[in-house]
């Protein structure tokens, strides 16, 4: 009797079950397709261009996937900091995320050409090279620690702040304490001219300031204003020693679990997102050097002034090349001399 029960419920079940289900070529499919959920975890906040960009690219990815794919965004480190992240993305713990690219250099030490100070001229001779065959080979390196590199992004050319005096040429700061990303490069530049460097997770970075356990740091003027780092800094300097790229990354044991089409749509929408926030970020960091000037003493250097800083910092290529590669460097800097002979 329990038998027969049992085989008139399977064949209730089975009837109720059938309608919902489309047939093709006789092979039964589930009328829903399958749904997948990306969580993107950033270190910058909300108020940042890296945020917006992302929330074009949620946009993008949501209606072209006709919401197979939805997109929840988490800001301010609130999931970690860029490498907790990355480690995240590497176990599956956490789908995306977009960090700087000096603190990736413990997962692809190439990546560290990227740290050399004075390295690109301009927005666009950085974005010729990153775009090239040589960002996308360190883009394409990122698959073996277990990391699919969509796209760099914009995070800009950095500069100089603090709390203590004006800065204007090196011998300003020797001795002054400075959080640096986490990248040997970075701490040797600022060891060469003669400050005191401490590598510090960006999420640290504020309260390290307001409790004076840093003097000073660096990064592009839309950080710098849209993090309120003039609460807690008096001094700014246009060093622009170093043009810091993000990279816009997917978690590879995410990425091998979508369909094809799938995998299109989030790899267009990256692009289009870059391009977005490009532009958009190139125009705040302008914007915001100027609404700077109103709460923070800007020092805009002489070209005098600027050659200091470059023969300072210039010890660095000679001590991390065979480190990066030298002909990697020698590649990034022709490729920099092939855009500017174009201009
Ligand atoms: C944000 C960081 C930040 C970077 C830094 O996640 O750490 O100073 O410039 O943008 O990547």
């Amino acid at each position: 009797m329990r038998h027969f029960a049992k085989a008139l419920a399977v064949v209730a079940i089975a009837a109720l079950l059938i309608p919902s289900m489309a047939f093709s070529g006789g092979q039964a499919e589930p009328a829903e397709a399958e749904t997948f959920h990306i969580d993107v975890g950033l270190g910058l906040n909300d108020q940042s261009a890296q945020y917006a960009s992302v929330e074009y690219f949620k946009e993008l990815v949501e209606e072209r996937s006709n919401g197979r794919i939805t997109v929840a965004i988490y800001h301010s480190s609130a999931l970690g900091d860029d490498r907790e992240m990355m480690e995240d993305l590497q176990v599956g713990a956490l789908e995306m995320t977009c960090p700087s690219t000096a603190p990736m250099v413990g997962f692809v030490p190439g990546y560290q050409v990227y740290d050399l100070p004075f390295l690109f001229p301009s927005y666009d001779a950085a974005y010729y090279v990153l775009d090239s065959d040589i960002g996308q080979d360190l883009l394409d390196q990122l698959e073996d620690v277990g990391i699919i590199g969509l796209a760099y992004w914009c995070n800009g050319f950095r500069h100089l702040t603090n709390s203590r005096r004006e800065v204007r040429v090196p011998a300003d700061v020797q001795g002054m304490r400075l959080r640096t990303m986490e990248s040997p490069i970075h701490l040797g530049a600022w060891e060469s001219a003669g400050a005191n460097p401490t590598p510090m997770a960006f999420g640290e970075l504020f309260s390290a300031m307001q409790q004076g356990v840093v003097d000073g740091q660096e990064n592009p003027w839309g950080t710098i204003y849209l993090q309120s780092f003039p609460e807690v800094q008096d001094y700014a300097t246009d060093t622009g020693h170093i043009y810091s790229p993000f990279v816009f990354m997917i978690s590879k044991m995410f990425w091998d679990t979508l369909p094809a089409e799938l995998q299109e749509i989030i790899e267009v929408a990256a692009i289009e997102a870059r391009d977005h926030n490009r532009e958009l970020n190139q125009r705040w960091n302008d914007e915001f050097r100027e609404q700077l000037k109103d709460v923070m003493t800007v020092s805009e250097l002489t070209m005098d002034e600027r050659r200091q800083w470059q023969e300072a910092v210039q010890p660095v290529y000679d001590r991390f090349a065979d480190q990066i590669g030298r002909d990697l460097i020698q590649a990034v800097q022709d490729t920099v001399a092939e855009w500017e002979a174009m201009q």
